[in-house]
């Protein structure tokens, strides 16, 4: 179990974070993979748990229904167990929240991530969602790079503007240092095109970040990620 303080500043936003605790978590084994970060700022407040050898249960409540739709989504499927609060600016619209819940959960999965010994590195993922079809490829590299290659209809599905989507992976990789790939290779509904983003994403983050038993240290022939 990590704790950790962070300071950020980003964009000239006056920035805080709180160092903060899990004590219900506390005696579990320091092997497993978890974190708990917040992040406050002048526009958002965002907590995440985040316990990357979990069983995917999800506790999500960010203001915006879609997002936690999402989440919940990325959890189940990534294998992950996360607990997301946030509260934002939603009078405005959903960006704020959207993107620093992108930026804490990217720092969360590589705090969580620690050393990255023993882990498979590379994820890979086609999902197929009726109509739509998506590939998410991903490298555990440290070197945050992100292609998205993607058109989405801008609307909005409740309170979430789908124009959201790449500033949300962007913040993700950027944060947590993957190179991110996404593609939606075809598509028309648009729910389903976020969805199974979201799906690939968390089926390819999940084989990056399994443990593999053939990789001893670092898989780098660099010793380095
Ligand atoms: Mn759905």
């Amino acid at each position: 179990m990590s704790k950790l303080t962070e300071t950020d500043v980003l964009g000239g936003r006056n920035e805080k974070t709180v160092a903060s605790s899990m004590d219900a978590t506390e005696s579990l084994e320091k092997t497993q993979r978890m974190v708990m970060l917040s992040r406050t700022t002048g526009e958002t407040s965002v907590t995440v748990s985040l316990n990357l050898d979990g069983s995917g249960k999800a506790d999500v409540q960010t203001g915006v229904g879609f997002l936690d739709h999402m989440l919940t989504l990325l959890s189940v499927h990534g294998f992950m167990d996360l607990h997301v609060r946030a509260q934002g600016d939603l009078s405005v619209d959903s960006h704020h929240t959207v993107e620093d819940i992108g930026i804490v959960l990217g720092k969360s999965i590589r705090d969580a991530l620690g050393d990255k010994k023993g882990i498979h590195r590379y994820g890979n993922c086609f999902i197929p969602m009726d109509e739509t079809l998506v590939q998410v490829c991903l490298d555990c590299s440290g070197r945050p790079f992100f292609v998205f290659d993607a058109e989405i209809p801008k609307i909005r599905l409740g309170n979430y503007e789908t124009e959201m989507t790449e500033e949300f992976f962007r913040a993700v990789a950027m944060n947590c240092g993957l190179t991110l790939h996404i593609r939606i290779l075809y598509g028309s509904n648009v729910h389903h095109m976020i969805e199974a983003v979201f799906k690939a994403f968390a089926r390819a983050l999940a084989a990056a970040l399994a443990m593999d038993g053939r990789v001893k240290g670092l898989m780098s022939s660099k010793g380095v990620l």
